[in-house]
C-alpha cells in the first residue's frame, strides 16, 4: 500500500496553490460580471441556486430572519465553499492537471446554467465571463504548480516535515517554495484587489437606477417642515435618506431591467387584461405619498423600517381600469425574479394611497428598491405588498394562491403592528442626572398615532409630544424628558394608535406576523 503520509508537506502546498488560483478565478468572474453589464456576479448566481434550491426553504427562512445580515452569511459560506473548491483542484491538478481542468470546466458549466436563470443574463457576456473565469484560474494554477517544481512526485518527499520546514529540505525546494510564496502572495493580492474593485466600484452596486428622468407629479406634497432631527440628529428623520433605507429581499443577484424593455402586465380576474410599458407609467398623472413601509422581521426597536415620500401611478387606478371581476379578493405582484407577495383587494381600494412606485424621495426607485418600479401598500408589511422589480399584477381568489413567505411559515395577512422605537437615549448610553432628553418614532400605518408614552422603570407612563406626522401612513416623531436620580434605569416606549388601540405589549418575536413589545432603554446616571 503506498504512503499516504509521503506527500502531505507539499499537499498543503498544492492546495493552497488551488485555493489561490480558484480566488484569482473568481476575482476574474467579478470584474467581468462587473464591466459586462448583462453578466450576474457569479458568486450571487451561485448563491441565488443553493438558496432556491435548499430543502424545505430552510435557507430562505435563513434570510428573512437573518435579515441585513443575511447578504454576509450568505458570501461567508459562498466563499467557505470556494476555499474547498480550490483544496480539490490543487490536490487534483498536481496529481493530473487534465482531471483540475475537467473539474473548472464543470463549475463554469453549473456557473453557467446558474447566471442563465437571473433575468438580466445576456449568454455571450455570461461566456465570455467564465471563459475568462476558467483562463485565470487554470493559468495561476499552472503557473503556481510550476513554482513548486512540477508535481508532487518529483519533490523529495519525506525529507520535509509536516510543517513544511524540519528535516531539511533541498537548498532549491526552499528557493522555489520562497518564489513559489511570493507568487501566492502577489496573485492572492491582485485576485482580492480586483474582486473588491468587482463588487463595490465597478459593480452594480445598485445605488443609482439607469439614467431616467423623471416626469413632474400631477400632484406634490408640500416640502417637508417641523423635522425633529433637525434639533435632535439622533432621532429618525421624517424621510429616510434612500442610501440609509433599509434593503431586504430574496434576491441575491439583483435584477437590473431595461426599462425599454420592461412591461408591467396586470391580468388574473379583470374585465380587461392591461399591459403598461414604463413611458405608459411615466405619462400618467403621478403621485407623491408618504409612506412608512417595515420588514415583518423588524425586532422590537429594528431599523428594518422606513419612510420615503413615494411617487408613482394609484394602484386603484389601474385595478380599476382592468375591472376586477366578482370572484376577485386578492392582489398578488410578481417580480421580474419570480417573487411574490399578495394582499386582499379591500385593501387596495379601502380609500389607502396604495402606488405603482417610480420614485422615491424624488429619485427613480434605486435598484435595490426596485427598478423600474414597485408596489407600495401603506398599512401591509412588504413580505406580502411591497414587491420589487414589479412585472406583474395578477387578481385572483384569496385561497387561489399564496405568495412567496406564506408557504414559508409566515401569516397570510400581513398588516403591520403598531411600534414605538426609542432613538434618544441609546441603550447603554451614560448620562448626566439633569432633564434626560428621550426621543424617537411611532408607527401604526394606515391607523396613524394617538399617543406615544414612556417610563422609567417601574413608574408610571407618561404621555409624551407627538409631533405632527406626514401623513396616516408614516410614523410620528415624538419627544418628552424624564429626571432621573443617580444609577441605572430602564426607559420603556408604547403607544396608542388613532383607533384608541393600545401597541400589542407581546412580547413576540417576528414570526409569523410581526414582533411585539414595548422598546426599552438601559441608561447609566453618573
Ligand atoms: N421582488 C421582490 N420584492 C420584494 C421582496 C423580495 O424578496 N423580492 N421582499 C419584500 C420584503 S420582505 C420587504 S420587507 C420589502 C423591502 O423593501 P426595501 O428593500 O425597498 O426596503 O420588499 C419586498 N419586496
Ligand atoms: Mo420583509
Amino acid at each position: 500500500m503506498a504512503d499516504p503520509e509521503v506527500a502531505v508537506p507539499n499537499r498543503r502546498l498544492v492546495s493552497l496553490a488551488g485555493v489561490v488560483a480558484t480566488f484569482v478565478g473568481l476575482a476574474a468572474a467579478e470584474l467581468a460580471a462587473a464591466l459586462l453589464v448583462t453578466v450576474p456576479s457569479p458568486l450571487d448566481a451561485l448563491g441565488q441556486q443553493v438558496v432556491a434550491l435548499a430543502p424545505g426553504g430552510f435557507l430562505t427562512t435563513a434570510i428573512e430572519i437573518l435579515g441585513p445580515a443575511n447578504r454576509a452569511v450568505l458570501l461567508g459560506s459562498s466563499l467557505l465553499v470556494a476555499v474547498g473548491l480550490g483544496v480539490l483542484l490543487g490536490r487534483l491538478a498536481a496529481g493530473r492537471f487534465v482531471v483540475a481542468v475537467a473539474l473548472v470546466g464543470g463549475v463554469a458549466v453549473a456557473a453557467l446554467a446558474a447566471s442563465l436563470t437571473s433575468p438580466d443574463a445576456a449568454l455571450p457576456t455570461v461566456l465570455l465571463a467564465l471563459v475568462a473565469a476558467s483562463w485565470a484560474t487554470l493559468g495561476s494554477l499552472r503557473l503556481l504548480l510550476a513554482r513548486l517544481g512540477a508535481p508532487v512526485a518529483a519533490t523529495s518527499a519525506g525529507t520535509d516535515g509536516p510543517d513544511g520546514r524540519r528535516g531539511g529540505p533541498t537548498a532549491t525546494a526552499a528557493v522555489d517554495r520562497r518564489r513559489f510564496l511570493r507568487l501566492t502572495g502577489v496573485l492572492g493580492a491582485s485576485a482580492a484587489l480586483a474582486g473588491t474593485l468587482g463588487r463595490t466600484t465597478f459593480g452594480f452596486a445598485g445605488a443609482a437606477a439607469p439614467d431616467v428622468t423623471l416626469p413632474e407629479p400631477a400632484s406634490t406634497l408640500p416640502p417637508i417642515r417641523g423635522d425633529l432631527a433637525a434639533e435632535l440628529p439622533e432621532v429618525t428623520p421624517l424621510l429616510t435618506p434612500v442610501d440609509d433605507f433599509f434593503r431586504i429581499d430574496a434576491a441575491i443577484a439583483l435584477p437590473r431591467v431595461d426599462p425599454a424593455d420592461w412591461r408591467l402586465r396586470i391580468h388574473g380576474l379583470v374585465d380587461r387584461e392591461l399591459e403598461f410599458t414604463y413611458q405608459d407609467l411615466l405619462d400618467r398623472d403621478l403621485v407623491e405619498v408618504d409612506a412608512t413601509i417595515s420588514c415583518v422581521s423588524n425586532e422590537v426597536g429594528g431599523d428594518l423600517v422606513g419612510t420615503a415620500r413615494w411617487l408613482g401611478v394609484p394602484l386603484v387606478e389601474l385595478l380599476d381600469e382592468a375591472g376586477p371581476t366578482a370572484r376577485a379578493e386578492q392582489v398578488v405582484g410578481r417580480s421580474v425574479d419570480g417573487w411574490t407577495g399578495g394582499f386582499p383587494l379591500e385593501v387596495a381600494t379601502d380609500g389607502r394611497e396604495a402606488l405603482v412606485a417610480v420614485a422615491m424621495n424624488d429619485v427613480p426607485l434605486p435598484v435595490r428598491h426596485g427598478f423600474p418600479a414597485r408596489l407600495v401598500v401603506p398599512g401591509l408589511y412588504g413580505y406580502v405588498s411591497a414587491t420589487k422589480w414589479l412585472q406583474d399584477i395578477e387578481l385572483t381568489t384569496w385561497d387561489g394562491f399564496d405568495g412567496y413567505w406564506v408557504p414559508r411559515g409566515w401569516s397570510k395577512q400581513g398588516p403591520v403592528k403598531t411600534m414605538t422605537r426609542i432613538d434618544l437615549p441609546a441603550s447603554g448610553d451614560r448620562v448626566e442626572d439633569a432633564d434626560l432628553v428621550v426621543a424617537g418614532v411611532a408607527w401604526a400605518p394606515v391607523r396613524g398615532i394617538g399617543q406615544v408614552e414612556i417610563r422609567v422603570d417601574d413608574g408610571p407612563w407618561e404621555p409624551v409630544e407627538v409631533l405632527p406626522p406626514l401623513s396616516e401612513a408614516t410614523w410620528v416623531q415624538w419627544r418628552g424628558t424624564v429626571a432621573l436620580p443617580p444609577g441605572d434605569h430602564t426607559i420603556a416606549a408604547r403607544a396608542v394608535d388613532a383607533h384608541g388601540e393600545p401597541q400589542p405589549e407581546g412580547p413576540a418575536p417576528p414570526a409569523p406576523d410581526g414582533a411585539e413589545g414595548w422598546h426599552s432603554v438601559r441608561v447609566e446616571v453618573a
